[in-house]
């Protein structure tokens, strides 16, 4: 069992794996080590930055280590200390505390770790001793400050590939658009198009940086796709070769994207959220013409102190309402903007929890549930009332994705999440109306294989729960899924040896991300193996739990997440 035991905090799981999951780090992926899952800042760390001007008995940085100390920071340390060195999971280490700490203290602590969860950069092998040294002499400078990145520069930035005046007027192609599954090419900085029907790809297309997610429009014309350096794709589905139509970069850093969805507002706008500045933007829907920021700095919501980057975290359409839901990781405060009046914009600030990070809908479609990852609880939000319903404490570090919503035989209606921190898969009574008395409440754990798992996923149509453990540091469990019976969840789960049956030769793939078709009788897996590896996409009958497909092609190089156009418009999970 205690292997199967992921540890307390992202900080933990970086000490006990010595990997990060930065997109530099990729030839490294596939050895045996687990990776951690800190957010990296890693895009940040390449833009252009003044060195602070020094102080007597502080050492002076020449330019060159100034750079490298500046990427080793970025890539390693800002996920959990901050940009601006302020602290977040980690502890502040601005010039007040580095100086009190003084050089060998600073080295002694990069070298060793720390009982709180700072990882052993020095004795893990990470870090050398030069490095260290550079480190801890960095560390006593003040931090550089990144660029700002507004209107001008979003502008300068955007480019309108085809007008919408020039684009189909009707679906120009004979794919069944509603089955094609936009797939995440990491590494390679590219999405795979490929047909659910044909398992063929369509088209692989140029995105962002280490590209992060898919997002589609209410209509299921529009594609939306961005990057982790914050760049956004907008592409046409319509198009004989479905291709990008528009393009913009919103920011430094950035990890999520979605639509307007609300009845009359389909199509009209979409919004983007960055790491890096803590903004988010709202843009037109058929074109991203940006058309309004607005800054995330602000108070915390437990102790009320200024935060100066506060990420913004994942972003949710509502139905109820001309709303997205914005959620604001190091402040643990949920937006409710409203997109009716841009120029009076109103929002609506709910009080959550710490570090905010990704969620998923109810099946009504109107209850937002939210991991707040750092303080092992999930948010549910009312985005009718536009209220907070609950708070819910759950395991270790909750991960849902989206999560996955079924009706337990015992407790009704349920949303489920598993965790990175625990082999634990909690259920959650989400029916306040015939199951009132179950609702908002953890009414069932499950024992999943182990710790380290990213995400879960079930449909409408099935009777599986599937959990994957990508991040498990045994690399049996992290190649392999567990499926749950949902009709008897007494039941052990049925392990299945997914990456074995993609049979990648020496690539030691971790398994990552259910996603079903749209007839939700089949669930595809990415098998993720380092850039240089083989890597693959297999797909499995949902009733017989067998292998039905697996698919290969040299270009598909690190595939991770997969978003079937059908599902993510409707937020079907
Ligand atoms: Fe993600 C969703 C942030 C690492 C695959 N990821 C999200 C969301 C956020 C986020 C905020 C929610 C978006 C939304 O719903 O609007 N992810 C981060 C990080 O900060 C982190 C931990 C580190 C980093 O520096 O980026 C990180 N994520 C990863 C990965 O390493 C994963 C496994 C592989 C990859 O492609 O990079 C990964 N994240 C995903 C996927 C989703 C996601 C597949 C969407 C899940 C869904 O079902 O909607």
């Amino acid at each position: 069992m205690l292997k199967h035991r992921l540890f307390a905090c992202a900080a933990a799981l970086a000490l006990a794996t010595g990997i990060t999951l930065s997109a530099s780090a990729e030839d490294k992926h596939p050895d045996s080590k687990g990776p951690s899952y800190t957010p990296q800042n890693e895009i940040v760390g390449q833009a252009k930055m003044e060195q602070p001007g020094t102080k007597p008995g502080v050492p002076v940085l020449t330019a060159a280590e100034f750079d490298e100390a500046k990427k080793i920071f970025f890539e390693r340390c800002a996920g959990c200390h901050g940009v601006l060195r302020k602290g977040a999971t980690g502890k502040p280490l601005t010039t007040d505390k580095t100086r009190e700490l003084g050089l060998d203290g600073l080295k002694d602590m990069i070298n060793y770790g720390t009982a709180a969860g700072m990882p052993n950069w020095g004795t893990s092998g990470e870090l050398n001793e030069r490095q260290i040294d550079l480190m801890a002499r960095y560390l006593l400078n003040e931090p550089p400050q990144p660029p700002e990145f507004g209107m001008a520069d979003m502008k300068n930035s955007w480019t309108v590939v085809i007008p919408p005046e020039k684009r189909p007027t009707k679906k120009m192609n004979k794919v069944n658009i509603e089955n094609v599954f936009s797939v995440t090419l990491r590494d390679a900085g590219e999405i795979a198009l490929i047909d659910g029907d044909t398992k063929e790809i369509i088209n692989i297309l140029k995105t962002g940086y280490a590209v992060h997610i898919s997002r589609v429009s209410a209509s299921g014309r529009y594609l939306f796709v961005i990057g982790r350096d914050a760049k956004i794709n907008l592409i046409d589905m319509w198009m004989e070769q479905p291709d990008t139509v528009a393009e913009i970069k919103i920011g430094l850093e950035a990890r999520s994207v979605e639509t307007s969805k609300y009845k009359g507002y389909e199509d009209k706008y979409a919004i983007a959220g960055a790491y890096w500045p803590p903004q988010f933007v709202i843009m037109n829907g058929d074109t991203l013409e940006p058309l309004k920021i607005v800054s995330t700095r602000g108070m915390t919501v437990d102790t009320q102190e200024f935060h100066p980057e506060p990420r913004v975290a994942s972003i949710l359409a509502s139905h109820y309402h001309p709303e997205f839901v914005v959620n604001v990781k190091e402040t643990g405060k949920i937006m409710m903007v409203d997109y009716s009046d841009l120029k009076n914009l109103k929002s609506t600030t709910i009080d959550a929890a710490r570090f905010l990070h990704d969620g998923g809908l109810d099946s009504t479609g109107r209850y937002f549930f939210v991991a707040a990852n750092a303080s092992d609880k999930v948010a549910v939000v009312d985005t009718k009332e536009g209220k907070l319903t609950a708070l819910i404490d759950t395991g270790i570090k909750p991960h849902p994705g989206r999560g996955a919503n079924f009706v337990h035989p015992k407790f009704g209606p349920v949303w489920a999440t598993s965790h990175l921190g625990d082999d634990s898969i909690v259920m959650i009574g989400s029916d306040p109306i015939k199951h009132k008395a179950n609702a908002w409440k953890v009414v069932g754990k499950l024992e999943g294989q182990g710790g380290g798992s990213l995400f879960i996923k079930t449909h409408p149509k099935s009777k599986n729960l599937w959990v994957d453990t990508t991040l498990n540091p045994d690399m049996d469990v992290a190649g392999s899924v567990a499926v749950f019976d949902i009709a008897n969840l007494d039941k052990k789960a049925e392990v299945l040896p997914i990456a074995k049956w993609a049979d990648v030769g020496d690539a030691a793939p971790r398994v990552v991300q259910p996603e079903y078709n749209k007839a939700g009788d089949e669930v595809w897996f990415s098998v993720w193996s380092g850039k240089t590896k083989t890597s693959a996409l297999v797909v499995v009958d949902d009733k017989t739990r067998k292998l039905k497909k697996v698919i290969k092609d040299p270009r598909l190089i690190t595939p991770t997440g997969k978003f079937n156009i059908f599902n993510t418009q409707h937020d079907v999970y």
